[in-house]
């Protein structure tokens, strides 16, 4: 059985196991909740993965796979239709969607780490706004996009940018991210019912 090192408010987690619900193969994938910080590394975690970050998926086979964009193209091969990633040259538009989605995801967590691990007069603003603006320019141009970036499928770009968008809404690092931009307010809406979504939504 394949192993699933994750955490349920782990966005990065999340990508994989919304990725397992839409393919329809969330069953042939053991969760094992684990704990891990950047600066408390949990050892068992750190045995497989050696940048001891979640996800990291264990195959039946004890080969390892990490991390999360990795896993997703792992899942897409699991059934016999790939649905997740194109096979055709535009395999690289959709690619870059997904890379600005994690980005957004990068920069957020930078930004809830930097608050967590520093103590108040630590923490660097010009840090965080650097970050901010990572995540606001990436979410502009998703504005711009929709719907053509982000529709007809629900693909591993849309995947990770309704999780980046979840984990904003769930840690608030830069505040409320719809003003300014109905259009991806709109599709989020849509996305949000989607079972995959409302089954792992951190809480
Ligand atoms: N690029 C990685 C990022 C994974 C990541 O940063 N995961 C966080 C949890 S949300 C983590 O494990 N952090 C612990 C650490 O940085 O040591 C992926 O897509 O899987």
């Amino acid at each position: 059985m394949n192993q699933l090192y994750f955490s349920p408010v782990s966005p990065f987690a999340r990508k994989v196991r919304v990725a397992a619900l839409e393919k329809g193969v969330a069953d042939q994938i053991e969760e094992v909740e684990v704990a891990t910080s950047p600066v408390d590394t949990n050892p068992d975690l750190a045995a497989r993965n050696p940048l001891g970050k979640l996800p990291c998926l264990v195959r039946a086979d004890g080969r390892v796979i990490y991390d999360s964009r990795a896993i997703l193209r792992f899942i897409d091969g699991l059934t016999g239709t790939a649905t997740l990633y194109p096979a055709d040259d535009s395999v690289f538009d959709r690619l870059t969607v997904e890379s600005l989605a994690e980005g957004v995801l990068d920069a957020a967590v930078l930004c809830v780490y930097e608050r967590r691990t520093r103590s108040a007069d630590q923490v660097s603003q010009a840090w965080l706004d650097g970050q901010a603006g990572k995540i606001n320019r990436a979410l502009d141009w998703f504005e711009a996009h929709v719907p053509d970036a982000l529709e007809p499928d629900f693909d591993a770009a849309c995947i990770g940018l309704a999780c980046a968008l979840g984990y904003l809404d769930f840690r608030q690092p830069t505040g409320d991210w719809r003003p300014g931009r109905p259009q991806l307010t709109a599709w989020y809406e849509t996305v949000s019912g989607r079972p995959s979504l409302t089954q792992t939504k951190p809480s």
